[in-house]
């Protein structure tokens, strides 16, 4: 991920989190609870959740201890902490020995699955990869039309069918040309849906037997995206959603337009699925590979 553009993306998300640390690691100060207290409240500001509890229990532990004498020694291991929750950056996507990968792209309604579709699209095809989308949103005409609009301007291939039409019929379309045309990647947008609504998941287990049928093995990756804004809101509802719709990875988009960047942390700690792209605003350029130390770094810069 491009450093700086990270940082300038982290604006408000900084503002909160690493202008608190700043302010607390800043001056002189000594080590005691109430300077502890005062992390806990900026980390929990920076909407860190329980992953900010559970990193300050162990610093309190440490500094019981003696292991952690100083502030200066409290903002290194933070930092190591901070690291080790968010873990190793996640692997390449999953790709089949032979025939196209199969991305599937879920989540609730307005997240930003279909410019993450788009925006994926571009990055990958930017790596020399041939990829076609789908528009199997087909709830609304002006979905399909959405697709079709970025799609022409990135220059990839879209199957689609009338609004209204079957999402597995498209899902079904899609899947024969991208195994006819050979290509490395199609990427499958979808209606907003939330998971408890049973109609609408059935429709999405029926849209992955026919891509699976199709193309075996596929989707080989089904990424949720999630709006960074809803914070740990948000992160409630991705865990279900994850559960129920054989979630691989998660796209965080917004976090140009939110203090609550934190929750990265949280979703990687808690949903069990690595965030593998950040959305960090509106144009096909607007999405990034994520990479937790990079993501640490950048708060701390
Ligand atoms: N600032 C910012 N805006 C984004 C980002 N990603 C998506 N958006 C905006 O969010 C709005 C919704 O994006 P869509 O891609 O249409 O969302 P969707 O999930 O496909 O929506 P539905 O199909 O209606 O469920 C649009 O105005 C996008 O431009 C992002 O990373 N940053
Ligand atoms: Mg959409």
């Amino acid at each position: 991920m491009i450093f700086g553009r990270l940082r300038e993306t982290l604006r408000n998300t900084r503002a909160k989190l690493a202008d608190g640390l700043g302010r607390l690691f800043g001056v002189a100060r000594e080590l005691d609870d109430a300077f502890l207290a005062e992390l806990e409240a900026v980390l929990y500001s920076g909407d860190l959740g329980p992953t900010g509890h559970a990193v300050l229990e162990t610093l309190r532990g440490e500094y019981r201890e003696r292991k952690l004498k100083t502030t200066a020694d409290v903002r290194a291991r933070l930092r190591e902490l901070l690291k080790s929750k968010l873990g190793e950056p996640a692997a390449e996507l999953k790709r089949p020995a032979s025939g196209p990968a199969v991305i599937l792209v879920v989540g609730v309604n307005g997240s930003g699955k279909t410019t993450s579709v788009a925006k994926l699209a571009r990055l990958l095809k930017g790596e020399g990869r041939s990829v076609i989308v789908a528009a199997c949103d087909t709830f609304r005409a002006a979905a399909v039309e959405q697709l079709s609009t970025w799609a022409q301007r990135i220059g990839v291939p879209v199957v689609k069918k009338q609004a209204g039409a079957d999402p597995a019929a498209v899902a079904f379309d899609a899947a024969s040309q991208a195994a006819a045309d050979a290509v490395d990647f199609l990427i499958v947008d979808t209606a907003g849906r939330l998971h408890t609504r049973d109609d609408l998941m059935a429709e999405l287990g029926k849209v992955r037997r026919v891509l699976d049928k199709k193309i075996p093995g596929a989707p080989h990756e089904t990424l949720l995206v999630m709006d960074a804004t809803t914070g740990q809101n948000g992160l409630q509802q991705a865990r279900q959603f994850t559960e129920s719709a054989g979630v691989t990875g998660i796209v965080l988009t917004k976090l140009d337009g939110t203090a609550k960047g934190g929750v990265v942390v949280a979703i990687s700690r808690e949903l069990g699925v690595p965030v593998r792209y950040v959305g960090v605003g509106e144009k096909a350029g607007d999405l990034l590979p994520f990479d937790p130390k990079e993501f640490v770094d950048s708060l701390f810069a």
